[in-house]
């Protein structure tokens, strides 16, 4: 009994020893890196999808100036489908930026002149308030720096978190940073970065023209476009990426979100090793690995045998119906012992987002509408457009945002004049103005709409959030127009 009873004692020690020890092991892990010693300055590397900047190695820890440059472009999401992306560097994702353990990082994000929104960036691998979007909102033509010490090792997603946040990601402002561990990662000898991401568009997938942003379908998560690298077949054909039989490959593949989780897989490879999210812990064998939306993984695999290799979300609709996916194409001697099976060109071929229907005899004609409707119809039709075009500056509420964007809640200035509101939509503004005693002085853009859809929004706004109710018509738009 008495052994027994001193078993336990013992027992209970040890146990509690060692989780003391652990603790304090992980304590010091992190206090470690906040301790690194800096030793000189240097400018960061930044890389286009999908590149990755060249190894860290074995380098100290240093001051690394990084300078990121937003621009908001015109791009093109599939064949005739153009789309305006919000970007970090001109890319979806945006450059991969790759630093260590312990360094300084100085981040200039500095916001283009032709942009018209300000922006900020949230890295998950900033310990800080809002992971440096506090310190970073930036108004277009302006920039901001502030720095942070590299704590901790791993694969991290950043990110726009500029209300509406949703809208931000969901327009490409996301991308991957690398933070090394003191030593750097083992050699490899081919690295490669992809970056999924859903878009929402106005028209139906693959409708031809320039898209504008679906705020209804993004809410519901009803995604027109799931890909690699922002686009439909950035990683295919001659874009694909590529090996050769016997080299070591690893993946640094993130998911932008803004809403669905990415079953990242490679058909015909296994990994020999994935960073589970991005990172310490390592699995080994693996088919599929999930990449939560505002996550990562490092996938690493051997390429033996030569051929295409269709990398996919293996939710797989949108492999091959909404674009998410890629080649790895490897090239080099077949190995019989390893791969003998007939092959057959062809078999994976992407099928097209073209969604097919079984055939509708009951197929209703659309008719274009430009009567006056009713102002129930106006004020639902006009509340979706504001959805699309105004609130990302106005906001939800109409309440705007002091400084920058003046309210259209209660606005004695929109309420004074009927005509000078219709005016501001159909040509933009610039100068000074005063609403409910506030003064602003900023651009407010010229907004391609159609003479019934500013009728609708204004009238949606009118008669919104204790405003006075007009209900704008179509003519009294058109004489706006004509300068009456
Ligand atoms: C890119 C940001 C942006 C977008 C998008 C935008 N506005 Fe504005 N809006 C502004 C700014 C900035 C001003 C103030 C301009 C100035 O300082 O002269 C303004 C001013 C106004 C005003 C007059 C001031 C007031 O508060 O009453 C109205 C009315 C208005 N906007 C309505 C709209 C409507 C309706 C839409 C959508 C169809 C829209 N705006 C889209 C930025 C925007
Ligand atoms: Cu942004």
């Amino acid at each position: 009994m008495k052994l027994l009873k001193t078993i336990c004692v013992i027992c209970v020690a040890s146990i509690l020893f060692y989780s003391c020890k652990k603790d304090e092991k992980k304590e010091l892990a992190i206090e470690d890196s906040a301790t690194i010693y800096i030793k000189g300055t240097m400018d960061a590397e930044l890389t286009s999808p999908p590149f990755v900047p060249a190894p860290i190695g074995d380098r100290p820890a240093k001051k690394l100036l990084v300078k990121m440059e937003i621009l908001e472009k015109e791009g093109e999401m599939t064949d005739g489908v153009k789309y305006v992306y919000w970007t970090f560097g001109g890319t979806v994702p945006g450059s991969f930026i790759r630093t260590r353990v312990g360094d300084e990082v100085e981040f200039t994000l500095s916001n283009h002149p032709d942009n018209k929104l300000p922006h900020n960036i949230d890295m998950h691998a900033v310990t800080g308030p809002g992971g440096g979007a506090e310190s970073s909102f930036v108004a277009p033509g302006h920039e901001k720096t502030f720095s942070f010490k590299a704590l901790n090792p791993g694969l991290y997603v950043y990110h726009c978190a500029t209300a509406p946040v949703g809208m931000h990601i969901a327009n490409g402002m996301y991308g991957l940073i690398l933070v090394e561990p003191a030593g750097g990662l083992p050699k490899v000898d081919k690295e490669y970065y992809i970056m999924q991401g859903d878009f929402y568009t106005k028209g139906a997938t693959d409708e031809k023209g320039l898209q504008a942003f679906d705020m209804t379908k993004a809410i519901k998560e009803d995604a027109d476009y799931v890909v690699f690298n922002g686009k439909v077949g950035a990683l295919t054909g001659d874009n694909a990426i590529t090996a050769n039989v016997g080299e070591t490959v690893r993946l640094f593949v993130g998911n932008g979100g803004p809403n669905l989780t990415s079953s990242f897989h490679v058909i015909g490879e296994i990994f020999d090793k994935v960073h589970i999210e991005g990172g310490s812990l390592i699995n080994e064998n693996v088919q599929t690995t999930s990449i939560p939306s505002g996550g990562a993984a490092i996938v690493e695999f051997k390429v033996e045998v030569p051929g295409t290799f269709i990398i996919v979300d293996h939710a797989i609709f949108r492999a091959f119906n909404k674009g998410a996916l890629g080649m790895l194409k490897v090239s080099g001697e077949e190995n019989k012992k390893l791969y003998s099976g007939v092959k057959q060109e062809g078999i994976y071929h992407p099928e097209g987002g073209t969604i097919q229907t079984m055939p509708d005899n009951n197929q209703k004609e659309i008719v274009v509408n430009t009567k006056e409707k009713p102002l129930a119809q106006k004020i639902a039709h006009g509340k979706q457009l504001y959805m699309t075009t105004c609130f990302a500056c106005h906001q939800a509420e109409g309440q705007g945002i002091p400084n920058a964007f003046p309210p259209l809640a209660k606005s004695d200035y929109l309420n004074a004049d009927v005509k000078r509101a219709i005016g501001i939509i159909l040509n933009g503004k610039t100068g000074e103005i005063t609403v409910n005693g506030s003064k602003y002085n900023s651009v407010m853009t010229k907004q391609t709409l159609s003479e019934e859809e500013v009728a609708d929004v204004l009238t949606y706004v009118y008669n919104s959030w204790g405003n006075n109710k007009t209900n704008v018509s179509i003519s009294t738009v058109k004489e706006v127009k004509n300068g009456k």
